[in-house]
């Protein structure tokens, strides 16, 4: 038997862990796995992925693509002979999905620096286009917002070191007195820990920095990266399952959506 998964580019760290994750789990249910890696910048690049494993006999398909409820719904209705499972759309999308909490590591993100004595946050998110990269913002704002704070300077990457880079010099350029930085993720925090080293800006003693994914390398960053843990193998795990469980049982798909819970894991990167 086979499942099928769509995927952003495997070019970025978390979606090659998750498609890993994907794999190793699907095997151990006794499914092979095919992979269609779509081109966002296409109109119907999606669908053409899913044409292109639906001709491939696939059982089901796992979606990790950034999708709007709207976009999400009208895939499913579109394909309605073809289970299909969801990792990165909005909460109240109503489809079947397995995502991570937007809320509690960005909120446990900002009371940690809060607690240490910082009032001046610069909050460099991913890409407009991704809903993970919204929620994460959204949730980063409301909860400096509960403190009475609204951001110094915000930023807008594109998930890649090179955009953590040099939006970091454009902010410090904006706004050279923040003290801490939340970023959208650690590939970006890479860039933004290498942009501050550079200005002579010593992370933690002048700025913390604190990423989100904690990807295999992130502990291994310098300083060692305080960031939000998603555990990529237990999304791959809860998706295959899940996924499987909806092909014995096809009668009662959106119940069994589920919110993975992430947390901040402290290493050297805050003070
Ligand atoms: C999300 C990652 O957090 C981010 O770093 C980037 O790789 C993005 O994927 C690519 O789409 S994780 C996703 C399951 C929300």
């Amino acid at each position: 038997a086979t499942l099928g998964l769509v995927t952003t580019s495997l070019g970025f760290h978390a979606p090659s862990q998750i498609a890993a994750a994907i794999k190793i789990h699907a095997q151990q249910a006794g499914y092979n796995v095919l992979i269609a890696m779509v081109n966002e910048d296409l109109p119907d690049g999606l669908q053409a992925a899913v044409n292109e494993l639906q001709a491939q006999r696939v059982d089901g398909i796992i979606i990790n693509l950034p999708l709007d409820g709207p976009q999400a719904e009208a895939l499913s209705a579109n394909n309605g002979d073809m289970a299909c499972l969801f990792l990165d759309v909005p909460p109240d999308a109503g489809v079947f999905y397995v995502m991570f909490n937007p809320d509690d590591g960005t909120r446990e993100s900002v009371d940690h620096l809060f607690l240490q004595g910082h009032r001046q946050f610069a909050l460099l998110s991913g890409p407009m286009a991704s809903v993970s990269a919204r929620l994460r913002l959204q949730s980063w704002q409301r909860a400096l917002q509960e403190r009475g704070l609204t951001a110094a300077v915000i930023g807008q990457g594109d998930w890649t070191a090179q955009s953590g880079y040099l939006r970091t010099l454009e902010m410090r350029h904006q706004c050279a007195h923040f003290t801490a930085i939340l970023v959208g993720n650690d590939q970006m925090s890479l860039g933004v820990i290498s942009a501050l080293q550079q200005q002579n800006v010593a992370v933690p003693a002048q700025v913390s920095v604190i990423g989100y994914d904690d990807t295999r390398d992130s502990a291994f960053f310098l300083p060692a990266l305080t960031t939000v843990s998603q555990d990529f193998n237990q999304l791959g795990q809860e998706a295959v399952t899940r996924l499987v469980s909806m092909l014995g049982n096809p009668a009662q798909p959106h119940s069994a959506s589920v919110m993975l819970p992430t947390h901040l894991v402290v290493r050297h990167s805050t003070a």
